[in-house]
């Protein structure tokens, strides 16, 4: 374990995840009326991290059969759908286009959210608030991987093989190598916990991070491909995806682990290799806790 990496709140924040994720999966039951039910239509809307894991959850829903469901950022949801339910995810709950869609959002709304009494809390039908996910570091990790995590709890995954995977990934000692630039690869609900491993290299680290599914990696992000550069596959590869990456002279990264198992790795890489550069990991250029626009 390097020194730094026990210094900042998301080091703390990354360590903190499995036991969070255990209270939440112990939520699940109990919120059956709350969440999305069997055969509804739902939309899931977010921003940035909260996006992805609206996405994440909207593709693996639709994967286990439970219904049709759709993820926006909040900006591009469609004023004129009919859902039976939307469900907002906002760690802040003060995210303006966040708000802006629940108010055109109808007729059933939930927020799940770590801060009850927010904006977001108040303005939903139902909120369900993760507050003891909640976090000191702008850059998202507990609360967002907690709220997938009961997302998928309430769609009836065991996630326990998860949560031991989490804690392996957790103590194990890695050296840093500093990655010039990785490319996340990830298939259905993979993709949205691939963009969640990119951006928390961008934001933390600020680390060159590209994501794709899987299949799109050959129509044009391969081009970019060469030695010293990574490309890391979050779920199963696809066929011929490894033989094509080892072509370009890049590192295939493949852990075999369950995708929120490996955003665990991904984020212990991002804080390891924000201090490489001299970064703060919990203050990244031009983020803040929130994005709260003049207009509200
Ligand atoms: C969403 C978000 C974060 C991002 C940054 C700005 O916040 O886009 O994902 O890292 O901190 O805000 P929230 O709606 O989940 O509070």
């Amino acid at each position: 374990m390097q020194d730094g990496l026990v210094e900042s709140y998301a080091a703390a924040e990354i360590r903190r995840q499995p036991e969070s994720w255990s209270r939440a999966i112990g939520l699940a039951a109990g919120l059956t009326a709350t969440l999305p039910a069997p055969g509804e239509r739902v939309a899931v809307i977010g921003c940035g991290t909260s996006w992805y894991m609206a996405a994440a959850y909207a593709a693996l829903r639709e994967e286990t059969g439970a219904g049709e469901t759709d993820a926006f950022a909040a900006s591009q949801f469609p004023e004129n759908r009919n859902y039976d339910r939307v469900v907002a995810i906002s760690r802040s709950g003060t995210t303006t286009e966040v708000l802006r869609a629940l108010r055109t959002a109808r007729p059933r709304t939930v927020a799940i959210t770590a801060v009850g009494g927010s904006p977001i809390a108040e303005l939903a039908g139902e909120a369900v608030v993760l507050d003891f996910a909640d976090e000191r570091s702008v850059v998202q990790t507990v609360f967002a991987t907690t709220a997938l995590m009961l997302l998928r709890a309430s769609l009836g995954a065991d996630l326990e093989p998860v949560i031991q995977q989490a804690d392996a990934v957790l103590g194990q000692e890695f050296t840093v190598e500093l990655g010039a630039q990785v490319t996340f690869l990830g298939d259905g609900w993979a993709y949205g916990v691939a963009r969640e491993a990119a951006l928390k290299l961008r934001e933390a680290a600020g680390v060159w991070t590209e994501a794709y599914p899987q299949l799109e990696y050959r129509h044009g992000p391969i081009a970019i491909a060469e030695p010293g550069r990574a490309v890391w596959v979050f779920g199963e590869p696809a066929p011929g995806i490894a033989a094509d990456v080892a072509a370009t002279g890049a590192e295939l990264i493949d852990d075999a682990l369950d995708p929120v198992a490996d955003l665990v790795r991904a984020q212990l890489l991002a804080v390891a290799w924000a201090h490489e550069r001299g970064l703060d990991p919990d203050r990244p250029r031009g983020l803040t806790r929130s994005i709260v626009l003049p207009t509200p």
